[in-house]
């Protein structure tokens, strides 16, 4: 594996580069101040300020995007987070709670010193809205949003969009939730004895990289930016292996993947034994139905929402949110060579294959620990996983115009969309009428994994073709579909060799005019490099 790695970074001479040796890992100073043991520092949760405190907006807010010293959980460094006052406290990454049908005002504040722009990811609205990158705001300068939500109650999130600049704003904190209700989301609450931030947990995942000093370290070399920058520590919420302390109950998690790059394949493990969990929602809200599975594929931007029962379980007993094995499938190479797996490998040795004890990484299809749910007390609790969910999701029709999309790498060096990356002022993707299209989106063989998001429409996916064998075996249908596939989606992956075919339904009558969004790979180092197109929708 690691022999045709390192023909590939011979061949595209950046041998040098990964031989510089950054620092994957905790730095050494933070690790010994916590033991290896971890799992002793709480989950940061939601609370009624702070760091992504809830913050139901009245009237408008102001976000702005600053570095704020001391508040990031994992090593007390500063880390960059949107900065909101409301009602007297003060939120950093605040989880916005917005009602359907409510208006959403808000002014961004740019107190970097490079542009910024935010993007509602998932949130329905008209482009100039949505965080295109061509609205970013210089150092200083200010960007007004204001829309009706018109979402469907469900889990979405913020973070930038600049061009070339997503991946490092993000990655250095700029994520957060916003999380839309609405009457139905409401009842399935009340129904299950659900609160958000005690028993209704959005949970942020996210690996990533520091400095000596504990600030996190975005130095991508351009091997990462080719496939993606993995970083050695996975974080829930910020904090590195956090316990929540939990009750013999129902749970409603809402994870999110708000890393660049790594793609999670997650399970809860008490022991040995995997934990069954329902899947009650994705990308655009409620399933049709709850599905029961044993883990699940989560890929940078998606998210899920799933239920997990804790009942059969005694106070001093303990689950973890576990990433499972899997294959991470970069088979970028596998044109010359073949069977290799990739990034994986390379913080186990230098280039010149020296093992490095500075290099430690997490491959992303190892087996790691994420978050400790500890059970602290018993509870009485007799509500049951319902058998529907409260919105009807009519099935996709399949209808309309199609549309091949080709994803592949250009001379072993650049990440295309139908052979083409992003430009400012070109729309390669015309929608002419506004209707139903089915776009069959294509992975090349040697090629890896790619989340393609949309901006502003929701993906019904129809069918999956040529999956792997990791991806067939979780199949719920004939179309090949998963079980995240069902609902709506923002966000799909498509493995190598896999065409995956979606239904957007462009018509949406809440954008008047012209539209210009975004269809984009959410490995957001493939985003800054252009793996991005503008998609024009004809008034
Ligand atoms: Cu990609």
């Amino acid at each position: 594996m690691l022999q045709s790695r390192r023909e590939f970074l011979a061949l595209s001479g950046r041998a040098a580069l990964l031989a510089l040796g950054a620092n994957f890992g905790l730095p050494t100073n933070l690790l010994a101040a916590s033991p290896t043991t971890g799992f002793e520092k709480p989950l940061p949760l939601p609370g009624e300020s702070g760091l992504f405190g809830l913050l139901a907006p009245e009237g408008k807010l102001t976000l702005t995007a600053a570095a704020s010293p001391g508040a990031f959980p994992a090593t007390g460094a500063a880390m960059l987070t949107y900065i909101a006052q409301h009602k007297g406290k003060t939120f950093l990454n605040p989880i916005l709670v917005l009602r359907k049908g409510q208006n959403f005002e808000a002014t961004l504040v740019n107190g970097l010193d490079q542009p910024t722009i935010i993007h509602w990811h998932g949130v329905e609205g008209p482009w100039r809205q949505a965080g295109h990158p061509s609205y970013a705001v210089g150092p200083g300068g200010i960007y007004e949003y204001k829309f009706p939500i018109t979402n469907r109650a469900g889990t979405y999130w913020y973070h930038p969009h600049p061009h070339r600049l997503t991946a490092k704003q993000t990655y250095l904190g700029l994520a957060s939730f916003f999380i839309v209700v609405d009457a139905e989301e409401e009842a399935f609450s009340r129904e299950l004895d659900l609160r958000l931030g005690e028993t209704d947990i959005p949970i942020l995942l996210q690996d990533k990289r520091f400095a000596k000093d504990g600030r996190l370290d975005y130095s991508p070399s351009q091997d990462d930016l080719l496939m993606g920058y993995l970083g050695g520590t996975v974080l829930a919420n910020g904090a590195h292996q956090p316990t929540m302390k939990v009750a013999t109950r129902l749970y409603r998690l809402r994870l999110l993947n708000g890393s660049t790059a790594r793609i999670f394949n997650l399970a809860f493990l008490h022991g040995k034994i995997r934990m069954p969990f329902f899947l009650v929602g994705n990308d655009g809200g409620f399933l049709p139905a709850p599905q029961q599975l044993s883990e699940v594929f989560l890929a940078p931007a998606e998210r899920v929402d799933v239920l997990l029962d804790l009942r059969a379980l005694a106070p001093g007993q303990e689950v973890f949110l576990q990433n499972m094995p899997f294959d991470p499938m970069h088979n970028e190479m596998s044109g010359m060579t073949e069977g290799m797996s990739g990034m994986e490998d390379m913080g186990h040795e230098n280039a010149d294959g020296h093992p490095s004890g500075e290099n430690v990484t997490l491959g992303e299809g190892d087996s790691f620990q994420i978050l400790r749910l500890l059970v602290e007390r018993a509870q009485t609790y007799d509500r049951q996983v319902p058998k529907t969910l409260p919105t009807g999701v009519q099935p996709p029709t399949g209808a309309g115009v199609v549309r091949p999309i080709a994803l592949a790498l250009r001379d072993m060096r650049v990440w295309t969309i139908n052979d083409q990356t992003f430009s400012m002022d070109d729309a390669p993707i015309v929608v002419q009428k506004r209707g139903p299209e089915v776009w069959q989106i294509s992975n090349a063989k040697a090629s890896m994994p790619h989340p393609m998001h949309l901006h502003g429409y929701f993906y019904r996916v129809l069918e999956r073709r040529g999956s792997p064998s990791q991806v067939k075996d979780r199949a719920m249908d004939s179309q090949g579909r998963v079980a995240t596939d069902l609902g709506f989606k923002d966000t799909v992956l498509v493995w190598p060799g896999e065409t995956v075919s979606v239904e957007i339904d462009f018509s949406n009558p809440n954008y008047p005019g012209e539209q210009r969004f975004l269809f984009h790979c959410h490995n957001l180092e493939h985003e800054d490099q252009g793996m991005m197109l503008n998609v024009q929708v004809n008034g």
